[in-house]
C-alpha cells in the first residue's frame, strides 16, 4: 500500500543567527543529510513523495493558544536583536525570521502524513521536519520546538478522522513533556516516552518525567514514562523496553493509529543522548510497532544531532516502513541492570492501570534446586554468538512453495510461486530415515521445501512458505532443521506449534533452539529445548509471544527461523500472522513457515503477505491471559531467565 515521505525544502531555512552553543546542534544539515542518504540508498525513490503544506492557524489552535500562535507569527518581522531577546524568554529556543513558516510546514507535514494514512492513500510514512515539536507546549516554545507537530497530528486524527485511540511513541532521547502536558488527562491518547533522565539531573530536569507520572483524571495510566538513569543504553535495553513495557500496554490499548515522535538522538554517537543503540535498532522498533493498528504508523522527525547516525537511523526507519526486513542486531543482547530497574519501576507504576501487567507483577519463582533445567549448558554459547550471521540482500522477498493452485488468488504480485524441487535422489536421501516420508506426496512436498530452503540459505529468497502432509510434518521439520544447519545456518530457531516433538537426536550444541507451543505442559528440558502450553485466549497468546518467544529469540539471535504449524496447532489466522510478523524481526527476516497441506489458502495467503512485509490484521480488544497461562509463563521465565537475558524484566536482587 505504500510509504509516504513528507518534506519541504523550505524547512532548511530556519537557523541560528547568533552564538548559542545550546542551539547550534539543531542545524539545517540535519534534513539534507537524512534526505541525501535516503536518495543514495534508493529509498526516497520507493516512497510516495508529498510536499509539506503549512498548517493553518486553526489547526495550530488544536493544541496552542491563539496568543502564542500570534506571538510566533510576529517573529517574522523582527530583527536579530529582537529575535534574540524573545528567544531568551524560552528554554533552548532560537527564533529566525523563517521560524513561523518552517514550524507551520513541520506541523502541516504531520497533518498530511496522517491524512494520507487515514484515507488509505498509503499504509505508513515519515515526515522529515524542522523545527521538531515534542517539547512545545500550549503557550510556550521549548527545546528547539515551536509547534507540537505530533500533538497537532493526534488532535487532528481525533477531530477530523474520528479516531478514539491513538498511540504516541516518543523514542527521542528527551522527554516530550509538551505532549505529556497536552494529553495528560486524555484517555484517547496513550503517550509513551523513554528518555535520558539520570534521576532528574538531565534536561529538562522535570520531576514529572519520572516513571510515577502516569497521567491524571480520566487519563490515569495513559502516560507512560520510562526514564533512563544511565547513559549508554543499547539495542538490548531498547528492545526489552518494547517487549516488556510498551507492547503489552499497546496491545491492550488497541490503537487505531500509531504516531512516532521519531527523534534519533537516542542513537549511538549522538552528543545529547550519549546512548549506544545502533541504527538497525530503529528498524526493529519500527517493525515492532507495525504489528499495531493494522500497520498505520506515522513517524515524525524530532531530534537527532549526529548527522551520520541520524541519516542511517532515518534510512533504517524508512526501509522498514517500506516492508524490508530488519537487519540483525549487533552486539550481545543483554539488558543492563539500570535499564531493568527502569523498566521494572515503570511496569510497577503502570500495573494498577493495565490488566496485561497485573498478573505478572510478582517476581518469577526462584529456580528449583536440582531441577531438570539447563543441564550441561550453564551459559549461552558466546563463541557461537560471535560468528557473523549470513547477511541477506535477496532479490526475492518471499516465495511460496505450495501445491494448492487456489493460493494464487490471495498472493500479492511480488510474492513468487516456486515451482522448483530439489533433486529426487537428494530428497530421497534426506527422507530415508523417516518412514513417514516414504509416501510420494510427502517426498514431493519435501523436495519443494528443500529447494526453497536452499534458495533462502543461498540468499536468493528471504522468506518462504512450504507445506507438508500432516502425517509427515514432524519428519519434514526434522529434515529442514538438519539441512539448515548443514547448509550454512549458524543458529536456527524452530518455533513448532501443535503436536511436533523435538527430533530426538538433534545435538544440544547450542546451534538450534527448539520452542514448542503445543498445549501440553510448560517445561524447559534444557536451555535449547523449551515447551509451553498454547494459551487459550488472545491475551495469553500475546504474553506468550512478548514475554517468552521474542525474548528467547532476541537472546538467541538466530540466522534462520523455522515456524511450523503442525497437527492440532489450533492457531487462528490472525494469531499465526502476528507470530510470523514478529518473528520476521529475527534472522534478517529469514523465516520459513511450514504448514500442513490441508491448511486453507487464506492461512497460507495471510502468512505469505505478512512474511512479505504487510502488516498483520490488528487483533482488536484482547482478553486477558488466564491464570494457568500466566503460571506457565512465569514458571518458564524463572527457569530460563538466567540463560536467556532478554527474558528479564526485573533487576537482580542484591543479596
Ligand atoms: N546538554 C530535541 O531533541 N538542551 N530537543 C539540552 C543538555 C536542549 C532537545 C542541554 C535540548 C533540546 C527535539
Ligand atoms: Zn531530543
Amino acid at each position: 500500500m505504500g510509504t509516504a515521505l513528507v518534506y519541504h525544502e523550505d524547512m532548511t531555512a530556519t537557523r541560528l543567527l547568533w552564538d548559542d552553543p545550546e542551539c547550534e546542534i539543531e542545524r539545517p544539515e540535519r534534513l539534507t543529510a537524512a534526505l541525501d542518504r535516503l536518495r543514495q540508498r534508493g529509498l526516497e525513490q520507493r516512497c510516495l513523495l508529498l510536499s509539506a503544506r503549512e498548517a493553518s492557524e486553526e489547526e495550530l489552535g488544536l493544541v496552542h493558544s491563539p496568543e502564542y500562535v500570534s506571538l510566533v507569527r510576529e517573529t517574522q518581522v523582527l530583527g536579530k536583536e529582537e529575535l534574540q531577546a524573545l528567544s531568551g524568554q524560552f528554554d533552548a529556543i532560537c527564533f529566525h525570521p523563517s521560524t513561523f513558516h518552517c514550524a507551520r510546514l513541520a506541523a502541516g507535514a504531520g497533518l498530511q502524513l496522517v491524512d494520507a494514512v487515514l484515507t488509505g492513500a498509503v499504509q505508513n510514512g515519515l515526515a522529515l521536519v524542522r523545527p521538531p515539536g515534542h517539547h512545545s507546549q500550549r503557550a510556550a516554545a521549548n527545546g528547539f520546538c515551536v509547534f507540537n507537530n505530533v500533538a497537532i497530528a493526534a488532535a487532528h486524527a481525533k477531530q477530523k478522522h474520528g479516531l478514539h485511540r491513538i498511540l504516541v511513541v516518543d523514542w527521542d532521547v528527551h522527554h516530550g513533556q509538551g505532549i505529556q502536558y497536552l494529553f495528560e488527562d486524555d484517555p484517547s491518547i496513550l503517550y509513551f516516552s523513554w528518555h535520558r533522565y539520570e534521576h532528574g539531573r538531565f534536561w529538562p530536569f522535570l520531576r514529572e518525567s519520572d516513571a510515577d507520572a502516569v497521567g491524571r483524571g480520566q487519563g490515569l495510566g495513559f502516560t507512560v514514562n520510562l526514564p533512563w538513569n544511565q547513559v549508554g543504553m543499547g539495542n538490548a535495553d531498547y528492545v526489552a523496553a518494547f517487549l516488556h513495557l510498551l507492547l503489552p500496554l499497546a496491545f491492550e490499548f488497541d490503537p487505531e493509529l500509531v504516531l512516532v515522535s521519531a527523534g534519533f538522538d537516542s542513537a549511538i554517537g549522538d552528543p545529547e543522548g550519549q546512548m549506544q543503540a545502533t541504527p538497525e535498532c530503529f528498524a526493529h522498533l519500527t517493525q515492532l510497532l507495525q504489528v499495531l493498528a493494522g500497520g498505520r504508523v506515522c513517524a515524525v522527525l524530532e531530534g537527532g544531532y549526529h548527522l551520520e547516525s541520524l541519516a542511517e537511523s532515518v534510512c533504517m526507519t524508512v526501509q522498514t516502513l517500506l516492508g524490508d526486513p530488519a537487519p540483525p542486531l549487533s552486539g550481545s543482547m543483554v539488558p543492563c541492570q539500570s535499564a531493568l530497574e527502569s523498566i521494572q519501576s515503570a511496569r510497577a507504576a503502570q500495573a494498577p492501570h493495565w490488566k496485561s501487567l497485573q498478573l505478572q507483577e510478582e517476581r518469577p519463582p526462584p529456580l528449583l534446586p536440582g531441577g531438570p533445567v539447563c543441564k550441561g549448558a550453564a551459559s549461552a554459547p558466546s563463541s557461537l554468538l560471535d560468528q557473523p550471521c549470513l547477511c541477506p540482500a535477496p532479490s526475492v522477498r518471499t516465495a511460496v512453495a505450495l501445491t494448492a493452485p487456489d493460493i494464487t488468488l490471495v498472493l500479492p504480485p511480488d510474492v513468487i510461486q516456486q515451482e522448483g524441487s530439489a533433486l529426487r535422489e537428494e530428497t530421497e536421501a534426506w527422507a530415508r530415515p523417516h518412514e513417514s516420508l516414504a509416501r510420494e506426496e510427502a517426498l514431493a512436498a519435501l523436495g519443494k521445501l528443500l529447494y526453497l530452503l536452499d534458495g533462502m540459505l543461498d540468499g536468493q529468497v528471504n522468506s518462504g512458505i512450504a507445506a507438508t502432509p500432516a502425517s509427515a510434518a514432524a519428519a519434514t521439520l526434522d529434515v529442514a532443521i538438519r539441512r539448515g544447519l548443514s547448509h550454512g545456518a549458524q543458529r536456527l530457531l524452530c518455533v513448532a506449534l501443535g503436536q511436533l516433538d523435538r527430533p530426538p537426536d538433534l545435538a544440544h550444541d547450542g546451534r538450534s533452539l527448539w520452542l514448542n507451543i503445543r498445549g501440553k505442559e510448560a517445561a524447559a528440558l534444557s536451555m535449547f529445548h523449551v515447551s509451553t502450553p498454547l494459551p487459550a485466549m488472545t491475551g495469553g497468546f500475546l504474553s506468550c509471544i512478548l514475554g517468552l518467544v521474542l525474548p528467547l529469540a532476541y537472546s538467541f539471535q538466530p540466522d534462520l527461523v523455522l515456524v511450523a504449524l503442525g497437527p492440532g496447532h489450533g492457531l487462528q489466522g490472525r494469531h499465526a500472522a502476528l507470530l510470523a510478523a514478529m518473528l520476521r524481526g529475527l534472522a534478517g527476516g529469514r523465516v520459513l513457515a511450514l504448514l500442513e497441506e490441508d491448511s486453507t489458502p487464506q492461512l497460507a495467503g495471510i502468512l505469505a503477505r505478512v512474511l512479505n512485509g504487510e502488516a498483520p490484521p490488528s487483533l482488536g480488544a484482547s482478553s486477558v491471559a488466564s491464570p494457568e497461562d500466566v503460571r506457565a509463563l512465569m514458571y518458564l521465565r524463572g527457569q530460563l531467565e538466567p540463560q536467556w537475558k532478554m527474558l528479564q524484566c526485573h533487576p537482580h536482587l542484591v543479596a
